[in-house]
């Protein structure tokens, strides 16, 4: 790591950064992490409806990928998409409101956990179809290549996704239209309760690429500025018109597959040892330690976790949908 204090920039691996971007990532990641531990005791009191699935441990995954993209670029998420929303700009209590049914939510609170979406940041929405992203950005890249905007679209999908046949599908489409497009593969290790080595065949999701002859990387995704630095050449690479590209990124989920899960197949010491080793937040600090002060990267954890609180508040409080509106966004009207 290289530093001037003259111009605050910092290099990073093969990435220059200004402090005030890496204090900004560093929020974002936090934002995420105290969003998701606070779902996961607000869960417990029975007042959230439906499933929630938290993103803690995968942070720097999303915000490493959409930190190099803009409000008018598109991302399609999982049904693990709260990490997503907040990297891709859905604001805080908006999403909580949505995730507590309320008529203040992203989607008036229909959607819930499983399909906040909010287009006027680019964010096509959460997905319980899995493997639904993929097909999803192929159109958005198609119409971005179509409108000559230079507007990329990105795809996150698990390792259980990753063997969907509509992804395989996806992945010829985009080649074959030179689309601008990444497919982010999330490798936290499990599907449900299957572990990728079992599910994945060849244990390989980036090899699978060179079939359809994309260039593919793998990250450690647990490293912001690993996987900021390979979807920045990704996105370039779109953004240029020199077509589609995959980025697998290894992780470890903190919480179960969905809260309730009782998580029986790993064990506790297990779980520990992977929150010790592998968790995005201590791993950044560990990274920015000669340039950031820990007293500032602990105001901005305090921040975030108020920040959620008062958005919990908020949501508590706010008004249900009124029932005359069971019907309105249930079809698309042009
Ligand atoms: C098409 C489809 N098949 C099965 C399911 C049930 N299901 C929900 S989540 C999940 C596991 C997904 O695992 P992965 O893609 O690795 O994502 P992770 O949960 O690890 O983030 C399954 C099988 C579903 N929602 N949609």
């Amino acid at each position: 790591m290289t530093s001037t204090t003259k111009t605050r920039t910092v290099t990073i691996g093969t990435g220059t950064y200004t402090l005030e971007e890496l204090k900004g990532a560093y929020r974002r990641m936090s934002e995420i992490r105290a969003f998701e531990d606070r779902l996961h005791i607000e869960n417990t009191t029975g007042d959230i409806p439906g499933f929630i699935h938290l993103y803690a441990g995968e942070e720097a995954i999303a915000v490493g990928v959409c930190d190099n993209l803009e409000h008018s670029d598109y991302i399609a998420s999982t049904h693990r998409g709260h990490g997503h929303c907040l990297a891709k700009g859905c604001g805080i209590r908006p999403m909580m409101c949505e995730i507590f049914g309320k008529d203040e939510g992203l989607c008036r609170g229909k959607g819930g956990s499983m399909h906040i979406a909010d287009l006027s940041v680019g964010m096509l929405g959460a997905n319980g179809i899995v493997g639904g992203g993929p097909p999803l950005v192929v159109g958005a890249a198609l119409s971005a290549q179509y409108l000559g905007n230079s507007g990329v679209a990105v795809s996150f999908t698990g390792d259980g996704g990753s063997n969907q046949g509509l992804v395989f599908e996806a992945m010829n489409m985009a080649v074959v239209l030179n689309l601008p497009v990444i497919f982010v593969f999330e490798n936290n290790g499990m599907g449900e309760a299957t572990g990728a080595e079992f599910a994945v065949g060849s244990g390989d999701i980036a090899g699978r690429a060179a079939g359809f002859g994309l260039p593919a990387t793998v990250v450690d995704g647990t490293d912001y500025f690993a996987v900021r630095e390979a979807a920045a050449a990704a996105v370039a690479r779109a953004r240029a018109g020199e077509g589609p590209s995959v980025i697998e990124a290894t992780a470890i989920r903190f919480y179960g597959h969905f809260e309730g899960d009782a998580g029986l197949y790993r064990t506790p010491e297990q779980l520990q040892a992977f929150k010790d080793s592998r968790d995005p937040l201590k791993i950044f600090r560990e990274r920015t330690a000669d340039v950031i002060d820990v007293a500032e990267l602990d105001a901005i954890d305090e921040a975030a976790t108020t920040e959620v609180d008062t958005a919990v508040a908020y949501a508590r409080a706010a008004a249900w949908p009124a029932p005359e509106q069971v019907l309105s966004d249930v079809y698309a009207s042009y």
